[in-house]
């Protein structure tokens, strides 16, 4: 009976798709997170130029992750990976504080596209292991994270080099978008 219950469990809740878009400045870490997502480790990387896209296995949840390039001259090339997407994670480097203003304007931008007006947003604060980078509630109030209306999102502190906080992330993400239904 309870294999019976487990069987017809995982096949109405157990084959949940996901597709999340990660995005965010060059340099912000967004290779680097997408492959401590899926292989564990630290791997090194190159600025991307397009895209990687990996599938993730987490939580009931097989989530496929697009990681664009974010340098200036493709930052206009997102727009054509926002359909069908249930979730963005917004990368910054919280140790990049010059452009933390052209991250916050990037960001808000991302939020006024119709065809993301359903997804719900998660940032990560990447690069806390580094000495001069801004805390969570730093990071929040520079991106004016308050601002956001009518929409799901939340913030969390990363070390893609340490493996911190990515997870913890993940796990808000999978609970908001099962919660949704
Ligand atoms: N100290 C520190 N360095 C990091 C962290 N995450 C990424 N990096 C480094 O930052 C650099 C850029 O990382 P990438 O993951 O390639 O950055 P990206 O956001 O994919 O950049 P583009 O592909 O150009 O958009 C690399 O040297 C990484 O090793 C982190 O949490 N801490
Ligand atoms: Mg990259």
């Amino acid at each position: 009976m309870g294999l019976l219950f487990s069987r017809i469990f995982s096949s109405l809740f157990g084959e949940r798709e996901a597709r999340i878009l990660v995005l965010g400045l060059d340099n912000a870490g967004k290779t680097t997170i997408l492959y401590r997502l899926q292989v564990g480790e630290v791997v090194s990387t190159i600025p991307t130029i397009g895209f990687n896209v990996e599938t993730v296995q987490y939580n009931n949840i097989k989530f496929q992750v697009w990681d664009l390039g974010g340098q200036t001259s493709i930052r206009p090339y997102w727009r054509c990976y926002f359909p069908n997407t249930q979730a963005v994670i917004y990368v910054v480097d919280s140790s990049d504080t010059e452009r933390l203003s052209i991250a916050k304007d990037e960001f808000h931008a991302i939020l006024e596209e119709e065809e993301l007006k359903d997804a719900v947003v998660l940032v990560y604060a990447n690069k806390q292991d580094l000495p001069e980078a801004l805390d969570d509630a730093a990071i929040t109030e520079a991106l004016s994270l308050h601002k956001i209306k009518s929409r799901q999102w939340a913030i969390f502190k990363t070390s893609a080099i340490k493996g911190e906080g990515i997870f913890e992330g993940l796990d808000w993400l999978s609970n908001t978008l099962k919660g949704r239904g």
